[in-house]
């Protein structure tokens, strides 16, 4: 290799290099501003709520997806009276509620009946 090819590759070598480091960059900051974050929480209702205690912060957008496994009349409906939500439950279909942004506290979740119960905890950030 003479001088001249050598100094060739190098530049060739940097500019693709450079390339290669700024694309990925620009990809991430499209897709954070699109859809901000959402947060997806699974839980298990099988004669009781599992996880039966969800902690989020405030602020954080939160969505809870409720998987029933029985065939239990008393889960068939899931309430937060709190925040005015009533939905029904049907086994082996999971249903999504998208929370509404919540301020710091504690919602209680139950079945139709009162009967089993959940909490959705809400931590105050931190500043
Ligand atoms: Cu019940």
């Amino acid at each position: 290799m003479n001088t001249q090819s050598i100094i060739l590759h190098a530049v060739l070598t940097s500019t693709v290099t450079t390339l290669v480091a700024a694309l990925p960059e620009r990809t991430a900051a499209a897709s954070d501003e699109q859809a901000p974050a959402v947060r997806e929480i699974e839980v298990v209702v099988d004669g009781g709520y599992q996880p039966g205690r969800i902690s989020v912060t405030e602020g954080e957008r939160v969505r809870l997806k409720f998987v029933r496994r029985d065939h239990s009349p008393c889960t068939r409906e899931v309430v937060f009276s709190g925040l005015d939500i009533r939905r029904e439950l049907p086994t082996d279909q999971p249903v999504v509620i998208e929370l509404p942004s919540l301020a710091a506290g504690t919602y209680e979740f139950k079945c139709g009946m009162n009967m089993v119960r959940g909490v959705l905890e809400v931590q105050a950030r931190r500043p």
